[in-house]
């Protein structure tokens, strides 16, 4: 069975800056935190498309195509893969009110144009795939936008994508609100369900995040393993999160022991990592953390999920078995918990 493999994106180490005050650290250059990511064990990268093209407005689609190349050109010398890259459409004032459900057609092409970007990219890096993160693609004001049109904009701005490039996968990452007040896409239900209305199905499927699903008041276990059902887990995003609360980005497991357990329980039994899939990490340091811990929530994210891997692969499906023949939950929970709490 295939080891499992780590990404991260570029995003996960950053300054400290949050909506109610500036940063606490200093910035880091893009391409010093690709080398330490390698060094601290990373397979792959994720991107956003102006990660990989900063300013990438500035450029048109040959420029663009060139400079995916030096980036490749980097990336190969440290060995490391691409796992996706990501339209950050949320960042731009183009698309302030979404991009594929904006009311405004010129929003619209312009979200368009950096999803056929983020393909051409995605291609050059060599990564199967394109992640939708649909950050803005809902409403603030409920009265807004109908949701029928909304979700039928949707499946038709994936099937141009799906059109544009024969192979590419688009991979959407759900999540019920923020910083959008109601979401078009909030779970892996939806995700499932605009996936069967595409052109293409089976290249369009899902990233669960941790945190996202708990904001969805879900079990993140429970969503890996729908969206398993249908072999759609193109990826997931592992953090942790306290409730239901603004979106906190914690390191795996910090917060829900055994709900981290079911997670790795879930992908491990599933054979997840078997076609190429990594497990991408998608968390945040604490704001107050010094510059010399900047990569620290990684370390212990990845070892945390190492350490469960090693518990989940001592799991007694023998005892399980006899205490679902016997109903006897009670034993099963206390035999998870001392399995948890002891070495
Ligand atoms: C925020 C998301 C964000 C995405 C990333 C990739 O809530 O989790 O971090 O995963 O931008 O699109
Ligand atoms: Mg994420």
């Amino acid at each position: 069975m295939a080891k499992f493999q780590f990404s991260v994106g570029p995003w996960n180490v950053h300054s400290g800056a949050d909506a109610y005050g500036p940063a606490t650290r200093s910035e880091i250059d893009r391409d010093e935190k690709i080398r330490k990511f390698a060094e601290m064990g990373f397979s792959a990268i994720q991107f956003h498309d102006d990660d990989a093209i900063p300013n990438i407005n500035q450029y048109n689609e040959e420029q663009i195509k060139e400079k995916a190349k030096e980036l490749r050109k980097y990336l190969d010398s440290l060995n490391l893969k691409t796992e996706f890259v990501a339209p950050r459409l949320w960042m731009d004032p183009h698309t302030k009110d979404g991009g594929f459900t904006s009311p405004y057609e010129e929003d619209y092409e312009y979200a368009m144009w950096r999803a056929y970007r983020s393909i051409d990219i995605a291609n050059i890096l060599g990564a199967p795939m394109i992640v939708l993160w649909l950050a803005r693609e809902g409403t603030l004001c409920a009265e807004s936008k109908s949701p029928v049109w909304a979700t039928n904009r949707l499946v038709e701005s994936i099937n141009k994508m799906l059109s544009y490039d024969p192979k590419i996968k688009v991979c959407i990452e759900s999540k019920p609100n923020e910083p959008i007040d109601r979401s078009f896409c909030g779970t892996m239900g939806h995700v499932m369900a605009v996936s069967a209305a595409t052109i293409d199905p089976s290249r369009v499927g899902g990233n669960v995040e941790s945190a996202h699903a708990i904001l969805s008041g879900l079990d993140p276990a429970n969503e890996m393993g729908f969206a398993l059902a249908f072999h759609k887990l193109f990826t997931v995003h592992l953090n942790d999160q306290n409730s239901i609360r603004y979106d906190q980005d914690k390191s795996f497991g910090v917060e829900n022991l055994r709900q981290a357990f079911n997670q790795v329980k879930v992908l491990k039994e599933n054979g997840y990592g078997n076609n190429g899939e990594y497990v991408g990490l998608d968390v945040k340091a604490m704001r107050t953390t010094p510059d010399e811990n900047s990569y620290e929530h990684l370390a212990n994210s990845m070892k945390i999920f190492k350490d469960l891997e090693a518990k989940a692969e001592r799991f007694d499906y023998d005892f399980q078995k006899k205490c679902v023949e016997t109903r006897n939950y009670e034993a099963l929970e206390m035999y998870v918990m001392n399995l948890l709490m002891h070495d």
